[in-house]
């Protein structure tokens, strides 16, 4: 299967390999998309794929699994969230403080993404999960997935992992207990300082990754 998939994408001169977004269901299928579709990655917030132009995944009240396909011998990965149909304010993030560096082409299970504890939803409500990543050039990269929060709703039936992921500490409060192993570069801090809000919020998070890989890579 990604053997088709490389196939596909190098018959599509895709300029790199991208990713897949697994489980839950992505709203499109970007990586195989027609050369003349509206779909890409590049493009915030959700690859140029429309609310409801996908399945809806039922997910778990509490989280739930999330499972990448990688291409990228590394990459950032950022999970966010938004409520509501349609939404476009992806302001809830899932991955906290922490930005996760994988490392290796794969498969990627999260399997047990927690939302933050006053994020109040509530059974039957809608809502969407944008997985952004970013590597060494500084551009993000887009899929996402509607859900819909179901009490009983299972995680993925299946969730490999082939790939490692290590956290890398945002920075974003310093007086915070999460530890002092933090690689907490100028662009971390300056990000954070420049935004001025709170980190919990998707708009830092996003401006961050930007700063952050510009940082590294531009
Ligand atoms: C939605 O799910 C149905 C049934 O599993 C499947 O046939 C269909 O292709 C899916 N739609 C999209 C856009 O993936
Ligand atoms: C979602 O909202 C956008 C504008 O924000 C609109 O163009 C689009 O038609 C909406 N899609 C649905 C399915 O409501
Ligand atoms: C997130 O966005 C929604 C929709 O605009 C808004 O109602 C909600 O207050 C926002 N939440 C936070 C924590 O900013
Ligand atoms: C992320 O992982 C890549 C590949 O292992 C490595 O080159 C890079 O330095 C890592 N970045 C951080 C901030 O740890
Ligand atoms: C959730 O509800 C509590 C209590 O009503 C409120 O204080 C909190 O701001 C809400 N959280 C969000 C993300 O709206
Ligand atoms: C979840 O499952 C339990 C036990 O099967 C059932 O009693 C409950 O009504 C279900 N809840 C929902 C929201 O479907
Ligand atoms: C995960 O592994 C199982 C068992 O090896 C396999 O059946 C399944 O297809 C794999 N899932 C994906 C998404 O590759
Ligand atoms: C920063 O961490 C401190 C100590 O854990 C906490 O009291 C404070 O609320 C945090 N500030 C923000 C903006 O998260
Ligand atoms: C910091 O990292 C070192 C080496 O990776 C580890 O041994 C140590 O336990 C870590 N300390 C904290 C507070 O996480
Ligand atoms: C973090 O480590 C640095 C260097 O080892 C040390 O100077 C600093 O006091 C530590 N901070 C905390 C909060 O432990
Ligand atoms: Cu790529």
């Amino acid at each position: 299967m990604m053997f088709k998939t490389a196939l596909a994408l190098a018959s599509a001169q895709i300029a790199a390999a991208h990713y897949g977004l697994v489980y839950p269901e992505w709203r499109a299928d970007t990586l195989n998309a027609p050369e003349d579709s509206p779909l890409s990655q590049w493009t915030y917030p959700c690859a140029g794929a429309d609310f409801g132009s996908g399945n809806i995944t039922e997910w778990p009240l509490e989280g739930g699994s999330i499972q990448l396909d990688l291409h990228h011998a590394w990459t950032y990965v950022f999970l966010n969230l938004g409520l509501g149909e349609n939404t476009t304010d992806f302001n809830i993030t899932l991955t906290h403080h922490q930005l996760m560096n994988t490392t290796g082409k794969g498969l990627l299970c999260l399997d047990d993404i927690r939302l933050p504890d006053n994020s109040n939803v509530t059974q039957g409500a809608v809502g969407t999960l944008q997985v952004v990543t970013v590597g060494d050039t500084g551009s993000a990269l887009y899929n996402c997935a509607d859900i819909r929060f179901t009490a009983n709703a299972t995680k993925a039936p299946t969730c490999n992992n082939t790939v490692q992921h290590s956290f890398v500490q945002t920075g974003g409060n310093s007086s915070g207990s999460s530890g002092n192993n933090s690689t907490q570069s100028g662009n971390d801090k300056g990000a954070a300082g420049i935004l001025g809000v709170n980190m919990l919020s998707v708009t830092t998070f996003t401006g961050l990754a930007v700063v952050f890989a510009m940082g590294l890579g531009m």
